[in-house]
């Protein structure tokens, strides 16, 4: 290893010079990629050693994604070689920038959930936590996003490539998982047994990936299944070819929508291939009695996706080990917790149970037994018909994933205050009057190292030469920086960087999209997956209500803005793909229009991912957080925004609730209506947006542009919002808060028209951010859920 640039510069060109003579960018950065590896590989080896020597318990993250970005400027990073690496390469001509240009991002994750489950791996590592992550290793992430003309079109993304892979395989840690089949009962000398007979086998071959944590001291791993072709013996009855095909197709991609794939077999096979497989490797030799997985596993599952974790573990607890039921249940309900990260109906997971009966026979079984059981032991206590039916797992030949996983959990969770309470009073009530003590709340957090160090390295600096060190391995002393938000040369400060990180994202808008955009106007930044209650369609609304006042105000000529939108829509939710239809027409109609574009310019960044909202974040100045209260469970862009210096403007809904509890609501543009509000309108479905349309000229002649195409030149169809929005009744309120978002839309011009005083509140954003670091999180999860023990140091 080496300390300084010289000695890095030594290696790097003896090891380039190995390899071939010329120092090509794709050279450096194999070169590159191999040296870190060795280097994490040495700590890797360690941590894993000392696992072994000193079993402490172990978490488990069980995760259907996991959205880690690219990894390789982020393990210099966490090595602490970023800088000397950097460094070292300018003065051989190459830009570690560029070099880093090159990794292809695994787009293993849709949005926020697998984001989260990144960032978490993130922060176990560096809090030397012992904590590790289960996943799938799709062969081709989420697809590419292209818009022609104006609308979405889907490539698939590969990102494996034979070299340069960021895993590696494991074969001879490979396990068999079981689907259909039939269950037997043997009986034998220590009684009656269960065995599935005559099943179809696919071969899970883990992939394991370093977790580097900060200062490259702990080394966990991410573990993910790839699905192939096993060579046991296969039923006759059944063609092999068909099962070739169909075993390859289970981690060929990822499901690219967040909540609507129950019902499909494939997704079936993609979550039972995650729990048997961990499980599996879990129990495989353990150096303990199986009676004492709770005291030194613990599982979290992700959402109800990894929800078969439960009755797997029964069955192999009752199947493989021969426990008896109750014995078994009680150790599967002290290992695992889950986190609910929605109350959205549409997505809460539901089963099929002739499904789940066909493919998974046992398993089927299983949960029937602890529905039954369950039942019973609630009518025992006397409970009425509805109370059962709404803790019933199945109900009218359906499983409900949800209740499964609070039933069969020792602690659940909600993302974020408001949605946990929303979780306990209403959609879960019955549950948690059930559990009183289950449920629980964790907010969400976001990595700082990717979030702040990573993305944003001139602010880190500054940050850094203002308050000290500290707040890297303690990010709640960014509050440190609130005795600087009136020093006026530390403001300035901020705004030079501000600067520069707009200026670098329009270097990278130019040349990859050949946008041209303005230094000068307020970057204003709305980034997320699309989605109906998170409102995309409020915000284009409002710029087509600011084009109608330029054109026919000629008094009003507000300060330039540019509205940046980027996200992708899943490919069969046709709102969400209309909706970015409309923002791409209006776009050229606003951006090409001599008059408004000095004004308004809209930019729809193609194919937003982890990559691009790295360059997006640092630049923003405003946050777009405009999800109808009640629905966003917690929002993490919205975290990721604020520790950037970017001033929200959001409506009382998930995290954002928070976010201005600590950043106080003067310094930030809140509006709309509360979650209590909506909840009682969507109750007593006395909300009628026709009445606001008739009640209101601005509104109605917006309405009326779009639907006679006139505004759109024709290019739109807008049968969409006039279904939205009046035969559905705009379920996500729109209509009803977009006059309060306007307002809160003036106040931040107002607000920007002093500059200091803007800098001053974006630096009180980022002084009351550090709660928000996923340290924060992860510790309050191993303080209440999973008691971990640090890694002892090894430095
Ligand atoms: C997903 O990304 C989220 C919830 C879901 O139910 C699914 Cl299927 C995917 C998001 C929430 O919408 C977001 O509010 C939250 O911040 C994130 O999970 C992480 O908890």
């Amino acid at each position: 290893m080496f300390s300084s640039k010289e000695e890095f510069k030594k290696f790097f060109m003896n090891r380039i010079a190995d390899k071939r003579s010329q120092k090509s960018l794709e050279m450096a950065f194999e070169t590159l990629w191999e040296m870190t590896h060795e280097w994490i590989q040495e700590n890797w080896n360690r941590t894993n050693q000392l696992y072994e020597k000193e079993p402490e318990k172990q978490l488990y993250y069980f995760s259907i994604e996991f959205l880690i970005g690219r990894v390789l400027g982020q393990n210099l990073v966490n090595l602490n070689f970023y800088d000397v690496v950097k460094e070292g390469l300018d003065e051989l001509g190459l830009k570690l920038s560029e070099i880093e240009e090159l990794e292809d991002e695994p787009g293993l994750g849709n949005g926020g959930l697998g984001r989260l489950a990144a960032c978490f791996m993130d922060s176990l590592a560096s809090l030397a936590l012992p904590g590790h992550g289960y996943g799938l290793r799709y062969k081709g992430g989420l697809f590419t996003q292209h818009f022609v003309n104006g609308n979405q079109t889907e490539q698939p993304t590969k990102w494996i490539k034979e070299k340069n892979n960021a895993d590696a395989r494991q074969k001879d840690l490979a396990v068999e998982v079981a689907y259909y089949g039939d269950v037997q009962l043997v009986v034998g000398t220590a009684g009656v047994k269960r065995t599935i007979e005559n099943p179809v086998w696919v071969k899970a071959v883990p992939y394991d990936l370093p977790i580097v944590g900060a200062n490259g001291g702990t080394i966990n791993t991410l573990r993910l299944w790839q699905a192939e072709v096993s060579e046991r013996p296969f039923p006759s009855t059944k063609d092999h070819t068909v099962y070739e095909h169909e075993t390859a197709k289970i981690t060929d991609r990822l499901y690219p929508d967040d909540s609507l794939e129950s019902g499909k077999i494939l997704r079936l096979k993609q979550q039972y291939l995650l729990c048997s497989a961990s499980l599996q490797d879990l129990l495989r030799n353990p150096s303990f009695p199986v009676e004492e997985i709770p005291e030194n596993i613990a599982i979290q599952i992700n959402d109800t996706h990894p929800a078969l974790a439960i009755p797997e573990l029964m069955r192999i607890l009752i199947d493989d080990h021969s426990l008896g039921w109750e014995q078994a249940w009680d150790i599967t309900t002290r290992t695992i917790s889950y986190t609910n990260h929605t109350i959205l109906t549409e997505a809460m997971e539901k089963w099929d149970c002739h499904l789940i009966q066909s493919l998974l026979p046992r398993i089927y079984l299983i949960i029937e037994e602890i529905d039954l059981r369950f039942k019973e032991s609630l009518q025992n206590q006397g409970k009425t018909v509805d109370v059962l039916r709404k803790l019933s797992i199945i109900e009218e030949g359906v499983i409900k994933m949800a209740v499964l996983a609070v039933v069969g959990s020792y602690k659940v969770n909600g993302v974020a205050k408001l949605h946990t309470n929303i979780l306990k009073k209403r959609e879960m009530k019955e549950l948690n009057e059930q559990f009183p003590n289950k449920f629980h709340n964790k907010t969400n957090g976001i990595t700082h190292r990717r979030w702040l160090i990573k993305a944003n390295p001139e602010l880190s600096e500054l940050i850094t030469e203002t308050i000290g060190a500290r707040w890297v391995k303690e990010p709640e002393r960014l509050d440190e920086l609130h005795s600087f938000a009136q020093n006026p040369s530390f403001l300035q400060d901020f705004q030079a960087v501000k600067k520069l990180k707009k200026e670098q994202l329009i270097y990278h808008l130019q040349r990859d999209q050949n946008i041209v955009v303005d230094s000068a106007s307020i970057f204003d930044i709305h980034i997320k997956r699309f989605h109906g209650y998170k409102r995309q369609l409020m915000n284009i609304l409002h710029i087509q209500m600011l084009y109608n006042r330029i054109k026919h105000d000629s008094t009003y000529r507000p300060y330039p803005r540019t509205f940046f939108f980027g996200g992708k829509a899943a490919p069969t939710y046709h709102f969400a793909k209309q909706v970015i239809k409309m923002i791409n027409t209006i776009a050229s109609k606003v951006n090409n229009d001599p008059l408004v574009r000095e004004h308004l310019h809209i930019v729809f960044v193609e194919n937003y991912n982890v990559t691009q909202a790295e360059y997006l974040i640092p630049a923003a100045e405003v946050s777009e957080q405009i999800s109808t209260a009640s629905k966003e469970a917690s929002g993490t862009g919205n975290m990721k925004l604020m520790m950037n210096g970017a001033l929200t403007i959001g409506t009382f809904d998930g995290a954002n609730v928070e976010m201005f509890e600590q950043v106080g609501e003067e310094n930030a543009f809140v509006f709309g209506m509360r979650a209590e509000e909506i909840m009682q309108y969507e109750k007593e479905k006395s909300y009628n947006p026709k009445e606001i349309i008739e009640g209101d000229p601005e509104i109605a002649k917006m309405m009326r542009q779009l639907a006679t195409g006139k505004f759109t030149d024709g290019k739109i169809n807008a049968d969409f919002i006039v279904e939205q929005l009046l035969e559905d009744k705009d379920p996500y309120f729109v209509l009803k808060d977009i006059h309060s978002y306007a307002k809160a839309h003036e106040k931040i011009l107002k607000a920007y028209d002093n500059p200091m005083k803007w800098a001053e509140m974006s630096v009180k954003n980022m002084a009351a951010s550090g709660i928000f670091s996923s340290d924060r999180t992860i510790q309050q999860y191993s303080d209440d859920v999973w008691h971990l023990s640090k890694v002892p140091s090894i430095h």
